[in-house]
């Protein structure tokens, strides 16, 4: 089993000094007709603001086929998995918008070779109200119902994921598999109720979602942390703060990766052997860039933190981080 790498590029040319052979790429812009076409399996993602390009690139030493399936672009090797898609979701309903492009991402999706590690959701207008609920309720319901085919079936396990706003009109979904011969851990913090758990007033289906995935294969190990906010139980709490949101997103994400966390799901690993490959922190509203920054770069390796602008599934949430370890 060869190794699962990432990278982060703010200028396309560089993405081509990989040693190794790209399963996709997730770009990050502000602007998509500006954006460059790449010629491997990519997903656009528009935010309100970025604070460079950001290409987010998954690869692997081994080697790398490039398929299509209908609008779900693949890049798979033996045992990685990368696949995206996007759904106009500027009209129709959002449930269904949402459970079409689920479909369309796990259409062929081979569950007795390959589990699904690490979901990306990227919702437009995820704050507004849509037919009868909130856009990111709204969204729920309709994975939910796609999940309920493919997770319930198959008897899984949900993986880590984020729920963002983006611009634009499309709704983006990103996920990463890894074969079955990898371990795979779901973890939980032991300070908030797992997401699939929420009671009901967030929404009538719960996000389906485990707090965090830790892949192993021998020495090859992966932690993917979702996304992750300044909630408590299920609450959100520091409403209006924006310094303690960030504080207490970054006591969620560390209680995740605590050794003493990963003991209680066997993980026999000790939070300092993995490094930080990056960061992901998103920002609700730009004016606390520099209060974010300033936080962040003590917390955690500054080269390797990368800031966005985009609305929270919660109005009241300012501020989201998400991360990989390996
Ligand atoms: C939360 O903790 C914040 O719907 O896939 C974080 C990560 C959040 C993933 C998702 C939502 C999702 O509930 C929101």
């Amino acid at each position: 089993m060869g190794k699962l790498n990432v990278d982060v590029f703010s200028d396309l040319k560089d993405i081509f000094q990989i040693s190794g052979n790209i399963l996709g790429v997730i770009v990050y812009g502000k602007d998509k007709n500006k954006s460059a076409k790449l010629d491997l399996p990519y997903q656009y993602v528009q935010m309100q603001n970025v604070e460079k390009n950001i290409y987010e690139v998954w690869f692997t030493d081994e080697t790398v086929e490039y398929k299509q399936y209908g609008n779900c672009v693949e890049g798979k090797s033996l045992h990685y998995c990368f696949r995206a898609v996007e759904e106009n979701d500027s009209e129709g309903e959002h449930s269904e918008n949402a459970e079409k492009a689920y479909r369309n991402i796990l259409q062929e999706f081979d569950f007795n070779v390959f589990r699904v590690v690490r979901f990306w959701n990227y919702i437009p207008g995820i704050n507004e109200y849509g037919e009868y609920d909130e856009h990111y309720k709204e969204f729920c319901v309709g994975r939910e119902r796609a999940f309920y085919n493919f997770y319930k079936e198959n008897g899984e396990v949900y993986p880590a994921a984020t729920g963002i706003g983006s611009n634009g009109k499309d709704l983006c979904i990103v996920l990463l598999a890894v074969h079955i011969d990898a371990s795979r851990y779901s973890i939980e913090n032991p300070r908030q109720i797992p997401a699939y758990e929420y009671p009901t007033k967030f929404g009538i289906s719960s996000p389906k979602f485990s707090r965090a995935t830790f892949v192993q294969y021998k020495k090859n190990k992966i932690l993917f942390v979702s996304g992750t906010a300044s909630i408590i139980g299920s609450s959100s709490v520091y409403t209006g703060d924006v310094k303690k949101q960030l504080y207490t997103t970054i006591e969620n994400v560390n209680l995740l990766f605590c050794k003493e966390n990963l003991h209680r799901y066997s993980v026999l690993s000790n939070d300092n052997d993995m490094n930080l490959r990056y960061i992901k922190v998103y920002i609700k509203c730009w004016e606390d860039y520099q209060k974010i920054r300033a936080i962040c770069e003590r917390n955690f390796d500054k080269n390797k933190i990368i800031y966005m602008q985009s609305d929270v599934c919660r109005q009241e949430l300012l501020v989201e981080i998400e991360g990989v370890w390996s």
